[in-house]
């Protein structure tokens, strides 16, 4: 019985990482806000084996969060809403300050820089969605991206 139980536990840990085996999501970050402010932005870098799209993120610190991009309007760069982030096969699609982004808003607390903000993702591919669930560090924009 003992035996059978830490096969079990083995398996399991095996299977987990499996999963999600699918996509990566590296150098997650929030960007630190001050006391009172009630938006920021958190970034990454997403790499999915199959085409795939980022539909969804949560996370506890935002009442609302939406997926952004940079376009042109007019003769202005400005922020705006996209349904969803495409992700092609192989492609690693960066979230970055000035690109895609995704918005936080009605924040519950500040962001302190060194805090980290769990973030789920919801990842479409094939009909399915999964859920990845990553922590990200808060960090201040001044200090150099890594
Ligand atoms: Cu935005």
């Amino acid at each position: 019985m003992k035996f059978r139980l830490s096969m079990l536990f083995a398996a399991m840990l095996f299977a987990a990482p499996a999963i999600h085996a699918q996509v990566s999501v590296t150098e997650p970050w929030v960007r630190a806000t001050v006391p009172g402010q009630k938006i920021t932005g958190a970034f990454m870098k997403i790499t999915s084996k199959a085409d795939a799209k980022l539909v969804d993120v949560r996370t506890p610190i935002a009442g609302v969060t939406e997926i952004h991009e940079m376009a042109m309007i007019g003769d202005t760069m400005r922020m705006r809403q996209i349904p969803n982030l495409p992700l092609p096969a192989g492609a690693a699609v960066e979230l970055k300050p000035g690109g895609f982004h995704v918005m936080l808003f009605e924040l519950a607390a500040q962001a302190k820089e060194g805090d980290t903000v769990p973030l789920t993702l919801v990842i479409e591919s094939g009909g399915k969605q999964e859920t990845i669930e990553i922590s990200a560090e808060v960090r201040s924009l001044k200090r150099p991206a890594r």
